[in-house]
């Protein structure tokens, strides 16, 4: 038994303080002046769970919470990272269809249980998808992949399994990164420490703090690293600094984790997008990677993502998959099976790969367009400031420099939704919604500093 229990002034102490709160709010009765043993309804103070505190929205989910409950008819979500058509609608990829219907007509199908790792076939392919086909790793079988849920689950996993197993516990993340990033690290158990990454003032990459911060971080720490098309700021190394970063992270041995949500987004092209880890993976040294095929197929609510993990040798990987297979397993045991089938189906088949690719670039060229239309559309107000970062940034955001103060702003304004760092989510804006948010931009920046 813990001391707690047995010392009788600690057991004394804990039951003063139920009491007490049991105590607090309770109601007296009028009639015979005396505690009531049942309060009034719609009181709490019999709920075993009182005390607890109404929690925040999440930054960026909440914006989303918060644009449902606007009647307004002229309301715009720009919060979430989630694509839209031209008018305005959630997208399903044809080709997604395509393949929903071939799994449907398949009645040789079942529902068993995945294994714990996933769908074998879905993991191969999600490999090869990043690390390239003729890619040595692969063949040398030194990678383990596990599908995951969606690139969050991806993550935690890995970094789970980086605390249990990894011996240095420090995780650098760019500032700013995605908000998530340093929660999921912080519950997993790794100890949370930023890397310069974006610079206010050029609206680029602050390669030298990059590079000095990285420097200075301890042998053997992990680096959080966006594969592509950086959130929420838009903006990538070079691919001569990406090599730099290499160089310099492998001479220091820290521990590359790719996240990969983007990977069709920045380019238009899988492969180019795929360039930075190849070069890690090229080196034949040990990286982390997480996946999720949440934007770049659509698949936002199948929750379907990868996490793997480049080892050294063959043996090293087998021995990792088994430890990851013990993170998995009592977390959610195994993971669904529609998500990775849909997957699976589209990359295994050279049409539907083909179909998928054009669809994907049709996207990242209708952000692109809408890049376009909002600085023209600015430039064609006289917004004061110098806009021209709307264009060169890359992915499905644009950072756009407004302050939270401005932000607010323009939902109070014109309700327009985006999170109050001032990132725009592009792939939700269309044609038609342009003039409205420029109108908003240029209020903001007018009227509010
Ligand atoms: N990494 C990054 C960099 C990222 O932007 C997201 C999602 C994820 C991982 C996870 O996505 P998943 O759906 O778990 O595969 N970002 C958008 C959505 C969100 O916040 O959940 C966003 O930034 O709007």
């Amino acid at each position: 038994m813990s001391p707690e229990f047995t010392s009788p002034s600690s057991s004394s102490d804990r039951r003063i303080s139920v009491l007490a709160r049991h105590l607090v709010g309770v109601e007296m009765d009028p009639q015979n002046d005396s505690i009531s043993a049942f309060p009034t309804s719609g009181s709490d103070s019999n709920s075993a769970f009182s005390h607890v505190v109404r929690g925040p929205e999440d930054p960026i989910l909440g914006v989303t919470v918060a644009y449902n409950k606007d009647p307004s008819p002229v309301k715009l979500n720009l919060g979430v990272g989630a694509y839209r058509t031209e008018e305005g609608k959630p997208l399903v990829l044809n080709v997604v269809r395509k393949a929903e219907q071939l799994l449907v007509n398949d009645t040789s199908r079942v529902k068993e249980y995945l294994p714990i790792t996933g769908l074998a076939e879905f993991n191969k392919l999600s490999a090869k998808l990043m690390f390239g086909a003729n890619s040595p790793a692969i063949q040398e079988n030194r990678v383990t992949t596990v599908q995951c849920l969606s690139g969050t689950g991806s993550l935690r996993v890995g970094a789970e399994f980086l605390a249990k197993h990894y011996h240095q516990r420090t995780i650098y993340i760019p500032q700013p990164t995605w908000g998530n990033h340093p929660k999921i690290f912080t519950l997993a158990g790794l100890s949370v420490k930023t890397y310069r990454y974006y610079d206010p003032v050029t609206r680029g990459l602050n390669f030298q703090g990059l590079v000095e911060d990285l420097n200075s971080a301890p042998s053997g720490a992990i680096v959080l690293l966006h594969a592509c098309a950086h959130n929420p700021t838009g903006v990538d190394p070079t691919f001569q600094q990406w090599e730099q970063i290499r160089k310099l992270m492998r001479s220091k041995g820290l521990m590359p984790f790719f996240d990969s949500a983007y990977q069709g987004f920045a380019s238009g092209s899988l492969d180019a997008d795929a360039q930075p880890v190849r070069m890690f993976v090229a080196d034949g040294g040990e990286l982390l990677l997480a996946q999720s095929y949440a934007k770049n197929m659509g698949l936002y609510g199948e929750r379907i993502g990868a996490l793997s993990i480049v080892c050294k040798t063959a043996d090293v990987a087998g021995r990792v998959e088994s430890q990851l297979k013990l993170v998995i397993r009592p977390m959610y045991s195994n993971p669904p099976i529609h998500g990775a089938s849909i997957v699976a189906a589209i990359l295994k088949d050279r049409d539907l790969y083909n179909e998928w690719t054009i669809e994907l670039k049709a996207m990242a060229d209708r952000i692109i367009s809408m890049r376009q239309k909002l600085f023209e559309a600015l430039r064609a107000r006289g917004t004061p400031g110098d806009w021209s970062h709307i264009v060169k940034q890359i992915g499905m955001f644009t950072f756009t420099g407004l302050n939270s103060k401005q932000v607010a702003f323009m939902t109070k304004e014109y309700h327009i939704y985006m999170t109050s760092d001032g990132r725009i989510s592009m792939a939700g804006l269309s044609s038609k919604t342009v003039p409205h948010l420029a109108d908003a931009m240029h209020a903001a920046v007018k009227r509010v500093v």
